[in-house]
Formats: structure tokens, C-alpha cells, sequence
């Protein structure tokens, strides 16, 4: 196995022999193999897409099996397995209809090679050692490190892409322009593209189509469940039977939410679910009572400490505990073996048995409320306000403190920022990495709250809007605003992120808690030269030289 594609990786360079996040070496080979086969679709997809053929099942395989190989969602080799052999049908379908396009149209067919054509064995053995042949530490032996890395860099950006062009496409939201590119930057890959130049153009590419999925989903989210509103939202559980929504997907909590009306069942969120909260058309559940724990990382005692059933939505899942094996599901492309997976119709039937058989809450937790609900559409209700705060001095300066949490000690740099900004400054926050300081006392500035949680890692949209909005209301641009970008990164979504803040020239911004280990010291020196990325140091350090003081 060779994988460092989170932050999370093994002595900062790799996990080689098992992942750090639990994933075992037959399950990340599979992956690669999965990923591999993929863009043999995609050689055939891309030709078919240039003739003005397409095929949705393929363009959204392509998508879920990204997804798939994103960190934290899928360990369970055998469903990856079973992806390989999905794969495998759908390249040979792609292929029969490039020979019969180019056939009917007189056009003479390229002749394909590598992941066009290669077939997965069927044995499971064999496909083992195929799939360890094609796993990515062999385009660091054929490219070389730094070109390998920026292959990598492009990889890792399409998954996060990938991720939340599926979250808009399960919302009924996707858009043909996004699927070729899909298509085209993986055949790129799988030519064998090796130009550092033009590899990074396709590295900022993939930021500007990740944009356009980020506005996507957020039409997607907001369309079907309203503007999120600022909400208060409870923090502590209340005495009943209980079940907890992980991860990212508004729908399935949707869905959750209707087929537990009436059945006496709290249901709180955790983790990147807790922007799930401000939505009016969720919120109106009265059963949705708030949220428990905090991020992904702290699941193994947050969800053994919890009274009821818990059902992970998407990433992040952590090897489950034998104390909540039996009371944790899996849904969508999130898995986890022996996990009681739910998929078809979504009946979530066996997670309301589960809450039912579990002891629930015997008592209500101490009263504690955070606020969340500051997607672009509140902000930007006030933005007049915000606006005169900061011609009057009384704000003088935004910090965008975002991105994912981990498990590293270094990430109480973001802790130590937000606490010790001075008075005069608002935070705004997003994605998981918030719980590092979203239960502290912040205050207001005139009736400002000056933390704002915009929501989930991909309202990452509504932050660039609230940033441009700022920019044009004092005739400037975001580079020049009394605005910082703190980031924290851990998985391939926030990798398409930071692509996205590149591609519109933002600068300056700091990144940690430590650089990604594919991206090697001549392309960060590119991106030192070019956008001024800066790595984070220590919250003085960082605070006075954005300040001066
Ligand atoms: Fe290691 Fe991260 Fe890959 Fe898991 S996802 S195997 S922790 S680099
Ligand atoms: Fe967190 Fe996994 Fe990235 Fe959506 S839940 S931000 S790490």
C-alpha cells in the first residue's frame, strides 16, 4: 500500500503499511485499483463526450467512485471489490460505444492502452496483486516525486470535487460541463500528462470547477431546505431515546427526520451535521433537538458515551469501538465491515430499533446553546451594519479560521488563534475543524456576534461570497479587505477548497497544521511564489504579523 493523501499520513510522508486512519492495505490497494479503472472510463467517456456523447451512469460512477476513495468513507474491501467489478462493466461498456460512435461517424479510434484496458481479475489473490501494481506509489517511481506529487495534487482536488458534486447530485443538481471535466482531467491523467506547467494549470482548474460544484450544492442545500437563519441550537442532550446523524448529507437526515416523527426519538447532530440545524425546513422538526459531541476525530468516545443509535451519513468514520458496534450504521458511500450498512429506499428502520433498544438519555444534560445559521444569505442581510462596524473602527479586521479537525496535538494552534484575536475582530468559521473553539464565549461587536459559523466544509461557497460581497461594497478586492485566511486541512475536500481560494488569486493565506506531504518543496515553492501561501507557526506569531501588534 502507499497512500498520503490526508494530513494524517504516516511520519508526514506516507502510510505504507497501515493506514493511520484505520484503513488496512488491501482496502487502500483496492482503492487504487477502483481509481484506476476509473479513468479507463473516463479515456473512453472524455473521446465519447468530444463527439457529443454521453452517459449519465457513467459520469456519475465516476463521481461515486472518487468519492469512495476520499479518507474516512470507505474500509470495507469487499464493497470496494464489488466497485472494481461495477467499474469494470461500465469501461466495457464505454468502450463497445466509442467503436460504435467512431464507427458510425467514419472515425478512425484511437487505440487505448493502461486503464483502458486493463480487466480486474476475478480471483480475489490476483486482484489483490493486480491492484497492488497500479497503486500510487508507482507514478512516483515512473514521474518522480515532484511531478507524481502534482499528478496527486490534481487527484486528490477531483475527490473533494467529487464528494460534493455527489451530495448535489443526490439533491437533483448536476450539470453535464462538470462531468467532462471529470472525464477530460482523468484521461489527461491516465496519458500520462507530466508537464509541471501544465499540470498546475489543471490543479487551479479543478479549484474553478469545485467552485462551480461548491455553488451547486449550495443551490441544492438551499433550494430544498431554505436559507439556513442564525439558530440557537442546543449542545447538551435531553432525557429520551436518541439517535446521532454524522457527516455531511442533508438528505439523509431529511429522511431520517420523517421516519422518526412521532416515534419518541430525539435526534441530535455531530460533527459536520450541525449546520444541518439552521435550515428551516429541518429545523421545523422538533425532534431534530440539537447537537452532540464534537468532530470526527472524537467519535470513539463521543459515540460510546452516547444513549442511542448514531448513523454515519459520509465521512468521517473511525474504526467503530465493540461498546457501539452494534448500534452505529453506515448509509451511502460511507462503510465500514460487519457496520450494518443502509442503502436501497433507505429505510432506516434497523437505526429507530436501535434507538428504541438503547437505554436513551436518563437525564437532561446542564442547558448550553451555541449559534449557528451564518451561510451567505444571513450574512449578507446585515452586511450594511457590517459595513458601517467597519468604517467606524469598531471591526477591524476578519479572520476566516476554517477547514477540517484532526487528531494532531498541532491543531490547538486554532484554539489559541481564535482566543486570542483581540475584541475588535470577527471570526468566521466553517467545516469541522469550528469545534476547536465554536463552544467558547466570543461576544458581539454592537449586536454582531463576532464568531459566525458559516456551516459545512463546502459552505466554503457562502464564505467566498460574503468575501466577494465585502470586497465590492468598499470597492477593492478580497486580497485587499482587512480579511485573513486561516486554514486547517485534513482530507481531499479541503485539498479542491484551497484549489478554489488559489484559482481566485487569494492570497497570503496560512495553512496547516502541516503542509500535505504531496506537495513537494518545488511546486509549495510555486505556490510561495505565486499566492504567498505561508505555513501556520505559532497563533502570536501568526496574529502579529497579520496585526502588527
Ligand atoms: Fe494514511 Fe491518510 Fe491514506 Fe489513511 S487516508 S492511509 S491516514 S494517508
Ligand atoms: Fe471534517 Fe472529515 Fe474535512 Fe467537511 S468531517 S470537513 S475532516
Amino acid at each position: 500500500m502507499f497512500c498520503y493523501q490526508c494530513e494524517q499520513t504516516a511520519k508526514e510522508s506516507g502510510c505504507t503499511t497501515f493506514g493511520v486512519c484505520g484503513k488496512d492495505p488491501e482496502t487502500s490497494d483496492l482503492q487504487d485499483m477502483l481509481l484506476y479503472l476509473t479513468q479507463g472510463i473516463a479515456m473512453y467517456e472524455s473521446r465519447l463526450n468530444s463527439m457529443g456523447s454521453r452517459n449519465r451512469d457513467a459520469d456519475r460512477f465516476v463521481v461515486e467512485a472518487l468519492f469512495t476513495t476520499v479518507t474516512n468513507v470507505n474500509f470495507d474491501s469487499k464493497r470496494v471489490a464489488k466497485l472494481i467489478e461495477e467499474a469494470d462493466r461500465i469501461k466495457e461498456d464505454s468502450k463497445e460505444r466509442y467503436i460504435r460512435v467512431c464507427g458510425e461517424r467514419s472515425i478512425k479510434e484511437e487505440i487505448l492502452g493502461g486503464p483502458a484496458i486493463v480487466r480486474p481479475e476475478k480471483e480475489f489473490s490476483k486482484l489483490l496483486k493486480q491492484a497492488e501494481s497500479v497503486s500510487l506509489d508507482k507514478e512516483v517511481a515512473r514521474f518522480g516525486e515532484d511531478v507524481a506529487g502534482l499528478r496527486h495534487l490534481v487527484i486528490y482536488g477531483l475527490k473533494g470535487t467529487a464528494a460534493y458534486a455527489d451530495h448535489a447530485r443526490i439533491l437533483g443538481t448536476e450539470d453535464e460541463k462538470v462531468y467532462e471535466f471529470f472525464n477530460e482531467t482523468l484521461n489527461r491523467l491516465a496519458m500520462g500528462l507530466a508537464d509541471g506547467g501544465e499540470l498546475t494549470g489543471l490543479a487551479l482548474k479543478v479549484g474553478e470547477v469545485n467552485l462551480r460544484v461548491m455553488e451547486m450544492l449550495d443551490s441544492a442545500n438551499t433550494g430544498t431546505y431554505g436559507n439556513p437563519v442564525p439558530t440557537k441550537v442546543r449542545v447538551t442532550p435531553l432525557k429520551g431515546k436518541a439517535i446521532l446523524v454524522s457527516g455531511h448529507d442533508l438528505k439523509d437526515l431529511h429522511m431520517l427526520l420523517k421516519q422518526t416523527e412521532g416515534k419518541g426519538i430525539n435526534v441530535y447532530t455531530h460533527g459536520e451535521m450541525l449546520p444541518a440545524l439552521a435550515y428551516p425546513e429541518l429545523k421545523k422538526f422538533k425532534h431534530l433537538v440539537g447537537n452532540y459531541g464534537s468532530a470526527w476525530q472524537n467519535q470513539r468516545s463521543e459515540f460510546d458515551d452516547f444513549k442511542g443509535a448514531i448513523l454515519m451519513t459520509t465521512n468521517c468514520i473511525q474504526k467503530p469501538k465493540d461498546s457501539y458496534k452494534g448500534r452505529i450504521f453506515t448509509t451511502g458511500l460511507v462503510a465500514w465491515p460487519d457496520v450494518v450498512h443502509i442503502d436501497g429506499k433507505k429505510d432506516f428502520t434497523p437505526v429507530i430499533e436501535a434507538a428504541l433498544k438503547s437505554e436513551g438519555f436518563s437525564e437532561e444534560g446542564e442547558e448550553k446553546y451555541i449559534t449557528v445559521g451564518f451561510g451567505h444569505n444571513a450574512v449578507l442581510g446585515v452586511a450594511d451594519k457590517v459595513i458601517d462596524l467597519v468604517k467606524q473602527g469598531k471591526i477591524k479586521h476578519f479572520f476566516l479560521i476554517g477547514g477540517c479537525d484532526g487528531a494532531k496535538p498541532g491543531r490547538n494552534y486554532y484554539t489559541d488563534f481564535a482566543q486570542k484575536l483581540p475584541d475588535d475582530t470577527v471570526i468566521l468559521t466553517l467545516a469541522c475543524g469550528k469545534y476547536r473553539f465554536n463552544k467558547m464565549e466570543f461576544g458581539e461587536i454592537e449586536g454582531i456576534p463576532r464568531l459566525l459559523d458559516v456551516g459545512q466544509c463546502n459552505d466554503a461557497y457562502s464564505a467566498i461570497k460574503i468575501a466577494v460581497a465585502l470586497a465590492d461594497a468598499f470597492k477593492t478586492d478580497v486580497n485587499s479587505l482587512p480579511l485573513s485566511l486561516i486554514l486547517s486541512w485534513y482530507e481531499q475536500k479541503a485539498v479542491c477548497i484551497l484549489l478554489t481560494l488559489l484559482h481566485l488569486g487569494i492570497k497570503n493565506m496560512r495553512l496547516g497544521p502541516t503542509m500535505p506531504a504531496f506537495v513537494k518543496p518545488s511546486v509549495y515553492k510555486v505556490l510561495k511564489d505565486n499566492f504567498n501561501l505561508i505555513p501556520v507557526t505559532t497563533a502570536e506569531e501568526d496574529i502579529k504579523a497579520i496585526l502588527g501588534k
